[in-house]
């Protein structure tokens, strides 16, 4: 059974919260047990985690070596800033799938350039909440046609 991490960045605990126009009405909780949901239909075991704090979630990716088989990461606005990430990402060796909520892509300038994307197997983005479920489908098919 895959062990997979959902690791969820910066302001993403509001979720439902605040700018529901945005970003929808869904909250992170029921995100993540939607997850957890679909985990288990896929054969996988899903564990999630948030945080505000760029060093936690660097942490979170070097922990999951060895733990984990795959990340789904929306890292929110350090997505946009942060080599410290892309570092973490591409040291630990494991396959991430980039997440966003939004199409990064029709939004701000700023918004467009990833540091995740170089060091991902592939980016999801605009399709709201039910992109953690298709991030989740990619990586488990991902693992499950690599070589033994
Ligand atoms: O679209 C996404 O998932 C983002 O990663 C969300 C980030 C944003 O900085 C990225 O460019 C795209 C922002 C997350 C903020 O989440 C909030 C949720 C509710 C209320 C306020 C912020």
């Amino acid at each position: 059974m895959f062990s997979l991490l959902v690791l969820n960045g910066p302001n993403l605990n509001l979720l439902g919260t605040r700018q529901p126009e945005i970003y929808g009405t869904t909250t992170l909780a029921e995100i993540e047990a939607d997850c957890v949901a679909r985990g288990e239909r896929l054969g996988a075991r899903v564990t999630c985690l948030q945080s505000n704090h760029e060093g936690t979630l660097i942490d979170a990716i070097h922990a999951a070596r060895g733990t984990h088989d795959g990340i789904v990461l929306n890292a929110g606005a350090y997505t946009h800033t942060s080599v410290a990430l892309m570092d973490a990402i591409a040291s630990v060796g494991l396959p991430v799938v980039e997440l966003h909520l939004s199409n990064i892509h029709a939004r701000e300038p700023f918004r467009h350039r990833s540091y995740v994307a170089p060091v991902a197997l592939g980016q999801i983005c605009g399709f709201g909440p039910r992109g953690y479920g298709l991030a989740l489908e990619a990586l488990v098919a991902h693992l499950e046609a690599r070589p033994a």
